[in-house]
């Protein structure tokens, strides 16, 4: 397979939907104002906004702030999408997922700050390794996994696994970035109105999004990092969706036997048969022989040693990131009263 892949820029999803849980008690860490803040350089962008790497002015502590400019949230139809994203972050800590420490807005722009990654993204490392081995492919699975049944014990569907979206930490470690697509799953005994007898089996199964999808997309992964490609690609989208749907999968001669009965139990199309979605949740997967030996407490612990151990020279190295135009973020449009009642509740 010689074929390059672009993964960058999918198809964005237009579920929105608003959560109404409590705050944590650890957030915000501190009420800072943006200009608390030196903005240093971009270390990411995408349609509506772009991630810089700051500097605490008070705590002389790097960060990651993310800024996404009001206008461009409107005119690109996201503002559900952004509240849900801030309300589902607000909620979560998890020690592979990337922390929120403070978010506010003022009538130009939305500033979400993270804890700043600095080992960049695990789709570097698996694009310059060609592919991983296999105790390199368990040593990442095992941390997404903990991180996807943390989350789904929220009941938050994160929905957008893939290889940028896994950041390494300073010591190697997972950090899942990027919570635009992910999903509060709401209570049905409340939403589900009708009578039952009549009920369609997609209301009552929330078809879409269950957290199912988030185990299938844990089965690309693990087969993507041990091949090194997808395994439904195609030069165009269709061609991918029919492959997915059409549900055959080649396997490269070196594969390992044991990670390709885990990744064909994880890659079937009925969800209800899906490892991870049947009662015992996310155990079933825990208990598949391919992690074998493996003690989920040291990972979660962080007790394991990282396989990669990224290249940084200082808490502010951004080499790990590639370089960006530094766009004028500062200069963006202030909302109007009207479009700003969009955002009263944020
Ligand atoms: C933290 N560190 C580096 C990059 C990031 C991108 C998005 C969100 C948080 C981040």
């Amino acid at each position: 397979m010689t074929a390059t892949y672009e993964y960058r820029g999918r198809q964005e999803s237009m579920e929105t939907v608003r959560s109404l849980s409590p705050k944590r008690d650890c957030f915000p860490e501190r009420d800072y104002d943006i200009d608390d803040f030196s903005i240093l350089k971009t270390i990411g962008t995408g349609t509506f906004g772009r991630v810089l790497l700051c500097r605490n002015k008070l705590t002389d502590q790097y960060g990651a702030m993310k800024i996404l400019c009001l206008s461009d949230v409107i005119r690109l139809k996201q503002v559900e999408h952004v509240k849900n994203e801030k309300h589902i972050l607000e909620e979560i800590k998890h020690p592979f997922i990337v922390n929120m420490l403070w978010c506010d807005r003022d009538d130009i722009c939305i500033y979400m700050l993270f804890e700043y990654v600095c080992g960049g993204e695990l789709f570097s490392y698996l694009r310059n390794a060609g592919r991983f081995g296999v105790n390199t492919a368990i040593f990442y699975s095992s941390e997404i996994i903990l991180a996807l049944e943390y989350l789904h014990s929220k009941s938050i569907v994160y929905r957008d696994l893939k290889p940028e979206n896994l950041l390494l930490d300073r010591e190697g470690h997972l950090k899942i970035t990027d919570f635009g697509f992910a999903k509060k799953l709401t209570d049905r005994t409340w939403t589900l109105c009708g009578t039952p007898e009549y009920l369609a089996p997609e209301i009552i199964q929330s078809k879409g999004h269950n957290k199912a999808v988030d185990w299938w997309a844990l089965g690309v992964l693990i087969y993507e990092m041990l091949a090194g490609y997808p395994p439904f690609y195609d030069d165009n989208p269709f061609g991918i969706y029919e492959k997915i749907l059409g549900g055959r999968i080649e396997w490269p001669k070196h594969f390992d036997p044991v990670a390709k009965d885990l990744i064909k139990k994880l890659l079937v199309q009925d969800r209800t048969k899906r490892l991870g979605t049947m009662k015992s949740g996310a155990d079933d997967i825990k208990r598949h022989r391919w992690y074998k030996g493996l003690n989920w407490h040291e990972v979660l612990n962080r007790k394991l040693e990282p396989p990669i151990l990224p290249k940084v020279s200082s808490d502010s190295d951004t080499s790990n990131f590639d370089d960006y135009p530094e766009g004028d973020w500062k200069s963006a449009r202030a909302l109007e009263d009207g479009e700003l009642k969009q955002f009263e509740d944020f």
